[in-house]
């Protein structure tokens, strides 16, 4: 049944915190996730009552499509800006305003973090003191940049440190930029942020120096021959890769990073520091409420936790991946984000237990300079490449790898492809294509997905 929304009277009691709104369904977080929970609900429950859904976020504006952030925000002309990526613009839905919000009967309460979860008593205390309790929650709380301050360093607070995982990190970031046209760059971390700020800084006419721990750059993903390809690509633009070190300190004067000094006593002159060594999924709420796992909240094939009253999906959630034989996996990816939450609300509103599990394709991908690439699945085995990944041979390069675990293609990614080569990768994984000789596979390249 329905349970109309209801405000307790009696405001601020000498006992505790204003008791406040209640929703039959909260929406916790107000990013991807919440975007996309919120248009299912839409979709499946065009008979939901006014009142009934509510979406909390300690961000100022409607949930949006977050990899806009490094890509578009960041164009040196004609940037994307809201309301042009709100969700779900980025699977070719819906443009979700605060104002579909409102004509949906949705609250969307922005502004405003939940400071305690109370899971017993199926309430959450907000920064403005006001309860607000729930029957149903969903946990879509995503994850936060990590600070150097984390893994022991200083200097977050400089002028033109960055950070990027909210629209106010990326406004910093695009002002100074523009502060410092034809200086100097340093990234830190070579993963997903640090590659796709590093290109957005060449664009904005920034000299990049990109400074990283490991032996290549997306170490997680790429193997060596692959990440071998971007470098190369992102050395002709001019960016330097100081690789198998870390930065030790930075020199700030005036409130402003003047140097970056690296462990082996190098100095890098800097006009601007990006910084992107990894994320936290925003578990604190729920620890010792909920079982975690892989540094995030668990959950079962229906994205429920350990309280059959609470959800959570998106990068705050571990759940079990059925293609990695049921190995429970925690991804920050936004594809996951939109599945994840689809699936959370299918299954939070079907009285009749007719959902089962998620059968979740692992799905990542980045667009950088004119490069794009698709990776499916699980890079786990070993890895096939096809194709020629030198830049000398193609204006337009396409080459890839498959993973190949057990007999089977686990896993697989493409730079460059057409959409109906990702697709046709994208199904060689969701089958397990089974390959007989790594050798014929290598010479076969897209040819052994086309032909299956
Ligand atoms: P988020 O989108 O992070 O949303 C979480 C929300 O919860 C935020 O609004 C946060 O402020 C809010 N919140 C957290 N705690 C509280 C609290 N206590 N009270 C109130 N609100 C709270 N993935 C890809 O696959 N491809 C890409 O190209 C890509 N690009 C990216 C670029 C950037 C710059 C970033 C940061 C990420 C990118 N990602 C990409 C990853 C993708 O954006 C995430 O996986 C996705 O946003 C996860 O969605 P989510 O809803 O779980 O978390
Ligand atoms: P990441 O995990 O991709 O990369 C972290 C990087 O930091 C790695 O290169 C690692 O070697 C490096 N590192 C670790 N410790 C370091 C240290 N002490 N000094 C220097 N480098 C160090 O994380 P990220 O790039 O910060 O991305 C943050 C989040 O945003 C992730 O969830 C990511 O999935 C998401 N994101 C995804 C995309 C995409 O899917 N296209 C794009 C942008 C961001
Ligand atoms: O998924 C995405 C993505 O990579 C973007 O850049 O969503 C955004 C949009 O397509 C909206 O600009």
């Amino acid at each position: 049944g329905k349970v109309k929304p209801h405000t307790e009277i009696g405001g601020k009691s000498a006992k505790g915190p204003e008791m406040g709104r209640a929703f039959a369904y909260v929406i916790l977080g107000g990013g991807v996730a919440a975007g996309y929970a919120a248009l299912e609900f839409v979709r499946l429950r065009s008979d939901a009552a006014a009142g009934e859904l509510c979406i909390i976020s300690d961000e100022e504006v409607a949930p949006y499509e977050r990899p806009a952030l490094s890509k578009g925000y960041l164009l040196p002309e004609g940037g994307a800006r809201l309301p042009g990526f709100h969700t779900c613009v980025g699977a070719n839905d819906q443009l979700l305003t605060a104002d579909w919000y409102r004509e949906h009967g949705i609250e969307l309460i922005l502004g405003t973090k939940v400071i305690t979860a109370d899971v017993r008593r199926k309430t959450l205390l907000t920064s403005s003191g006001e309860t607000i309790s729930y029957k149903t929650l969903i946990v879509a709380t995503g994850a936060r940049a990590l600070k150097l301050e984390d893994i022991g360093g200083s200097g977050s607070d400089a002028e033109n440190v960055c950070y990027l995982r909210n629209i106010k990190d990326a406004d910093k970031l695009v002002n100074v930029m523009r502060s410092c046209p034809g200086g100097d760059a340093v990234v830190i971390g070579g993963g997903y942020i640090g590659m796709e700020c590093a290109a957005a800084l060449v664009a904005n006419k920034i000299k990049v120096t990109i400074v990283f721990p490991g032996k290549h750059c997306m170490e997680r993903l790429f193997t060596p021959k692959i990440a071998e390809f971007y470098e190369k690509y992102y050395a002709s633009k001019g960016v330097t890769f100081i690789r198998g070190t870390v930065v030790s300190s930075l020199e700030i004067s005036s409130g402003k990073v003047t140097t970056a000094i690296l462990r082996d006593g190098r100095r890098l002159p800097a006009d601007m520091v990006v910084v992107g060594i990894g994320a936290r999924a925003n578990t604190a709420l729920f620890e010792g409420q909920l079982a975690m796992e892989k540094g995030g909240i668990k959950v079962n094939g229906q994205m429920r936790t350990s309280d059959a009253s609470v959800y959570a999906v998106g990068d705050v959630a571990a759940f079990p991946v059925k293609l990695a034989g049921g190995d429970v996996r925690r991804l920050e990816h936004v594809d996951c984000a939109r599945r994840t939450a689809r699936h959370a609300v299918a299954a939070a509103l079907d009285a009749s237990g007719g959902v089962g599990d998620i059968d979740y394709l692992p799905f990542f991908y980045s667009r950088v300079f004119a490069l794009s690439w698709q990776f499916y699945g699980d890079n786990a085995g070993e890895a096939v490449h096809f194709g020629d990944p030198d830049l000398a041979a193609s204006p337009a390069p396409k080459f890839g790898a498959f993973w190949v675990s057990a007999g089977r293609v686990a896993g697989a990614f493409l730079e460059g492809g057409t959409p109906e080569e990702y697709a046709a990768i994208a199904n060689a994984v969701r089958r397990g294509a089974a390959v007989k000789d790594v050798a014929e596979l290598a010479l076969q390249g897209l040819a052994f997905v086309a032909r299956e």
